[in-house]
């Protein structure tokens, strides 16, 4: 044990399946960089996946939970360091430093190159390097990408096994020559020899980096998440946009759904919102009383790529194949699919852990167990929380768990084509200003609305509460270049469209969020957004008509079904009012943003913004 690995074959455990002499090199050169003690090719099976979380329930980084409870199900808890994405250590390291643009944190590549090469120097000693073979997307779509993470932390294996088509058949697919997205990761802890190791190891320096030239990603001191799991954020947003701009496709932050009317009349939508909107359980609606015959289906709840096809229209696909969901606040009047999908066969990170071996976070239910032991280790009990603030799960605790355990996934979610998309909704957390629902008059004026969009902070994000952060498209933290060129590249996208004769998927602006004079949240609930989903789809339809408003076209009252509850014209025209004053305020900060983004920022978006402007003086 110790022995600094070779870069020799017989070191590297080959095994006969793997035929591409590119790959094979890339592990050789990182695993003489890296000198983990020995190195482990993942097969993607079960036995492998069982055998990795034993391994880590006697290493103490898991708990294996009630097998009557949570069948297959385990309880891992993270340093109490390495909780969360770590935007501030994120880099996009192109040539040109315009072209990571005035969003992202930039650095030369070269000045980052010896960084990182100092930092995996000997990263990985005392430990064994798992490669990790995995295709976003269905193996073998032409919408699908693969990519390869070397990673020193069975949890990323396992972990990956759930979010990704993980295993030896994307070698097939690969062959000898095929592309790959390389992908490293360390958790940034050697073991010296003899070195105890401990439950969650991690670096207090973090670095989640990014080569969008080369097409390749380097993760180094995090075990968590998005910085961690690098087929999701890292490649399946950051990367695969520029692939996307360089290739004419999209690589969105957006969940995928499927409507179908009681007459079976089916459209796909895809939905981009910022953190804390509920994305999740959007995907997973159910129809409210009232839409008896009606069905709401997932494709994915975070991630979309989306392709023209060769009829001109879009067609997406969720390039994950689980979901890695925020599990505070998540119960069975939130979303019960995602509560039935999380039954069995699942991780959980970070939520707290009940005397009878099952998980409990906040929000859960409405009373607390007396007692628990919460993700730090401590016991907890109600009484303490309330002397003390402590939650019993960290507010980003996540659950992993396989896209094939929701009930009501779609029929096509694996469908390599992928599904034709009708229409993009937008949607941010705004307590007034932005009405409930709006449709664009045209691409461009779509692509403004999401281009502008925002959101009100909330306790779980960081900084102050209830201000109103742009977040354009949802890809703020996850864009992989310049955001004006990404405003010109879907510009681009909507031509093209046009040009082929294809219909343009609609797009929408919606807000759920807007509250009365006491602060209260007007809408209803969570499923009632099938309500204006179906509008959208009467839309699309050429079904009804609706009025035109400053900036697009929006229902009016009895536009909407109404099936199943009370709801008033007086409540309709609280949250879907157009106030002017604060249009006034709402223009000024699209300025901003503007100004921030104005190096190459598309002259239509400043001209839309005008138009806008005069409507509101006029
Ligand atoms: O997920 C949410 N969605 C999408 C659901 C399909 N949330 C939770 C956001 C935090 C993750 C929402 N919160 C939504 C929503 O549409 N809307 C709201 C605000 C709201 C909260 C409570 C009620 C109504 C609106 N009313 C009752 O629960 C009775
Ligand atoms: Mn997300």
């Amino acid at each position: 044990m110790n022995q600094p690995v070779k870069a020799d074959v017989a070191t590297l455990n080959i095994p006969a399946y793997v035929k591409h002499q590119k790959l094979i090199n890339w592990v050789a050169e990182v695993a003489a960089l890296a000198k983990p003690d020995s190195i482990y090719w993942c097969d993607g099976s079960q036995s492998e996946y069982d055998h990795l979380c034993a391994l880590m329930v006697e290493g103490g980084t898991m708990k294996k939970l009630n097998d009557a409870k949570r069948p297959n199900s385990y309880l891992a808890c993270s340093d109490p360091s390495d909780v969360a994405r770590v935007e501030d250590r994120t880099f996009i390291c192109s040539e040109k430093k315009e072209d990571a643009g005035p969003t992202n944190h930039w650095m030369e590549p070269a000045v980052m190159r010896t960084t990182l090469n100092g930092l995996f120097d000997g990263c990985m000693r005392g430990r064994t390097m798992y490669v990790v073979p995995f295709s976003m997307g269905p193996l073998g779509s032409p919408i699908a990408h693969i990519g390869i993470e070397l990673s020193d932390s069975p949890y990323v294996a396992v972990n990956m096994r759930i979010m990704t088509r993980m295993g030896k058949a994307v070698y097939d697919v690969l062959g000898t020559d095929g592309e790959f997205v390389p992908c490293v990761h360390s958790v940034g802890a050697p073991l010296e020899a003899g070195q105890k190791d401990v439950a969650w190891p991690c670096n207090a320096t973090k670095y989640i980096v990014h080569f969008p030239e080369t097409r390749e990603i380097w993760s180094y001191g995090s075990g968590y998440g998005g910085n961690a799991l690098l087929g999701k954020k890292c490649f399946a947003l950051r990367i695969a946009s520029t692939m996307g701009r360089d290739q004419g496709w999209l690589a969105e932050h957006m969940l995928i759904l499927g409507v179908e009317s009681p007459e079976g009349k089916k459209h796909y939508v895809a939905a981009a919102f910022p953190s804390a909107c509920g994305k999740t359980n959007f995907a997973m609606l159910i129809p409210p009383k009232g839409f008896e015959g009606w069905k709401v289906t997932t494709i994915g709840d975070d991630i979309a790529w989306i392709k023209p096809g060769k009829d001109g229209r879009l067609y997406a696909i969720n390039p994950e194949a689980g979901y890695f969901g925020v599990a505070p606040g998540t119960n069975t009047r939130t979303n019960s699919n995602c509560m039935a999908s999380m039954n069995e066969n699942t991780i959980f990170t970070n939520v707290a852990l009940t005397d009878d071996g099952d998980v409990w976070w906040e929000g859960l239910t409405k009373e607390a167990p007396a007692h628990l032991i919460d993700w730090q280790g401590k016991d907890w009990t109600p009484e303490i929380a309330k002397e003390t603030g402590r939650k019993a799960a960290h507010p980003n605790a996540r659950f992993t768990v396989a896209a094939t355990q929701n009930p009501v996934i779609d029929p096509a979610w694996d469908d390599p084509a992928g599904v034709p998309i009708s229409a993009f909704i937008f949607g941010g957390r705004r307590s007034t200003t932005v009405p409930l629902v709006t449709e664009a008059r045209n691409w461009v004026e779509g692509v403004y609305m999401a281009a502008t969009m925002g959101s009100e902070t909330t306790a779980a994000a960081a900084g102050q509460m209830g201000v109103v952060r742009r977040d354009p498209f949802a890809m703020l933290p996850f864009m992989g270049y310049n955001m004006s060129d990404y405003f010109q590249h879907w510009l681009n996208v909507g031509e093209k469209i046009q040009q082929a004769g294809a219909a343009l998927p609609k797009i929408y602006c919606v807000n759920w969020f807007r509250t009365d004079a006491e602060g209260k949240f007007v809408w209803p609930g969570f499923g009632d957004n099938m309500r204006v989903l179906k509008w959208m789809l009467d839309r699309i339809e050429g079904q009804t008509t609706g009025v035109e408003n400053i900036f697009g076209v929006s229902p009016q009252f009895a536009d909407l079904k109404w099936d199943g509850i009370e709801f008033t014209q007086e409540q309709f025209d609280t949250i879907t009012s157009i106030d002017k004053a604060a249009w006034e305020t709402e223009l000024k900060l699209h300025s901003e943003l503007f100004e921030k983004l104005h190096y190459r920022l598309p002259q239509a978006l400043q001209t839309t913004k005008e138009q806008l402007q005069s409507r509101l003086n006029g």
